[in-house]
C-alpha cells in the first residue's frame, strides 16, 4: 500500500497502512488496557488494526501470524506468550519482508527476526519489588511466597530472576513456596489458598511477591478468606499498576506495585511510521520505564486516575 506519512501531533500518521496485531488474550487487566491503548493508536495514526485473540495459546498465535502473512498486511505487532518456538514463522515473516514488531514480551529467537521490542526491563522490575521489600523488612525474618507468571514467558523467567538477584545478599529474606498462577486473578487466589494452608494457615508467611497484580489482588482475596490482613499480616509486592491494586493499597490491603505502562503500540507504531517511511531501522530494544509506587504515593488518586483507562 502506497503510504501516505504527514506527522501530526500525536504521533506520525500512517494512513491506509493495514498492521496484524496477534495479543495473548485477555488474562489480566493490564493486558485489556493494552489492547484498547493499541487500538486508539491504530485509530488515531490512520491504521487498519487486524485484531486477534490467542486464547492465551501459542498455536494460535502462529496461526494468526501466517494468516496475516497470507493477507501481505504491511507489518505484525506480536506480544509472544512464551519465549521459544518462534523461529519459523518469524523467519516466514521475514521472508514475505513483514516487520515483526514485539510489544512487552521478549522471545528467544535471534533480533534479525523482528524489526524491534518495545517493553519495560523485566529483571529490573524484579529487583525494584525485591529491593522494596528488602527495605521494608529490614533484619526481621520474611518468608516469601512468589505466584510466577505464565511458564515459559519472559516476565515470568524474569521478574524471578530480578527478585531473587534483590534479596540475594538478605538472608533473612527466603522464597519459600514458588508456583505459576498464569497471571490470572482466579489461579492466583486458588494457588495463595494452597499456601496459605501449607504454612500454617498463612501464619508462617511475611509477605507475597506476586509477577502482576492481578494474581495478587486475588491472592488478597484468599489471604481475607484465611482471616489474615493482607498488607500487614503478609506484606503484597506485585506489578503492573493496574487500578485495582492502587484501590487494594488505598484500602491498606496492597503495598507496592511497579508501573509498567500499557501503552506500547505508541513507540511501536512510531519506529513502524519511520520504517515505512524511508527504512529507518530502530534500535532492537525500546525499553519503557518502570516506577515504584507504594501506599505514600496517594494511591486513592492514582485509582481514580487510571481507572476507565480500558484496563
Ligand atoms: C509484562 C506483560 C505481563 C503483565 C501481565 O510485560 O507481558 O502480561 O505483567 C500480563 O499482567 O499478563
Amino acid at each position: 500500500t502506497a503510504a501516505f506519512l504527514a506527522v501530526t501531533a500525536g504521533g506520525a500518521l500512517a494512513e491506509g497502512e493495514t498492521v496484524g496485531f496477534s495479543q495473548i488474550g485477555s488474562e489480566s487487566g493490564w493486558r485489556a488496557a493494552e489492547t484498547t491503548l493499541t487500538r486508539q493508536q491504530a485509530e488515531e495514526r490512520g491504521i487498519q488494526l487486524q485484531f486477534s485473540d490467542a486464547q492465551q495459546k501459542q498455536e494460535n498465535q502462529i496461526a494468526a501470524i501466517r494468516s496475516f502473512v497470507a493477507q501481505g498486511v504491511d507489518a505484525i505487532l506480536l506480544a509472544p506468550v512464551v519465549a521459544t518456538g518462534w523461529d519459523s514463522v518469524l523467519q516466514e515473516a521475514k521472508e514475505a519482508e513483514i516487520p515483526v514488531v514485539l510489544l512487552d514480551r521478549q522471545v528467544d529467537s535471534s533480533e534479525d527476526l523482528y524489526l524491534t521490542a518495545v517493553g519495560s526491563n523485566l529483571v529490573h522490575e524484579g529487583e525494584v519489588a525485591g529491593e522494596w521489600l528488602a527495605n521494608e523488612v529490614g533484619d526481621r525474618e520474611c518468608r516469601i511466597v512468589e505466584l510466577q507468571g505464565t511458564t515459559g514467558s519472559s516476565p515470568a523467567i524474569d521478574r524471578k530472576t530480578g527478585f531473587e538477584n534483590a534479596i540475594k545478599d538478605h538472608p533473612n529474606l527466603t522464597i519459600v513456596r514458588s508456583q505459576t498462577g498464569d497471571f490470572t486473578r482466579a489461579l492466583g487466589k486458588e494457588v495463595m489458598e494452597s499456601f496459605l494452608q501449607a504454612e500454617n494457615g498463612g501464619k508462617d508467611i511475611c509477605a507475597l511477591y506476586a509477577h502482576n497484580d492481578d494474581m495478587a489482588v486475588g491472592a488478597i482475596q484468599a489471604i481475607k478468606e484465611a482471616g489474615l490482613k493482607p498488607g500487614e499480616d503478609i506484606l503484597v509486592v506485585s506489578i503492573d499498576a493496574v487500578p485495582d491494586i492502587f484501590k487494594a493499597m488505598a484500602d491498606g490491603e496492597a503495598n507496592a506495585t511497579v508501573e509498567l505502562t500499557p501503552n506500547m503500540a505508541g513507540p511501536a507504531f512510531d519506529a513502524l511510521a519511520a520504517y515505512w517511511a524511508d527504512g529507518t531501522m530502530p534500535p532492537k530494544f525500546i525499553q519503557t520505564e518502570s516506577k515504584l509506587f507504594t501506599q505514600a504515593d496517594d494511591p486513592a488518586g492514582e485509582y481514580e486516575r487510571r481507572k476507565g483507562l480500558g484496563y
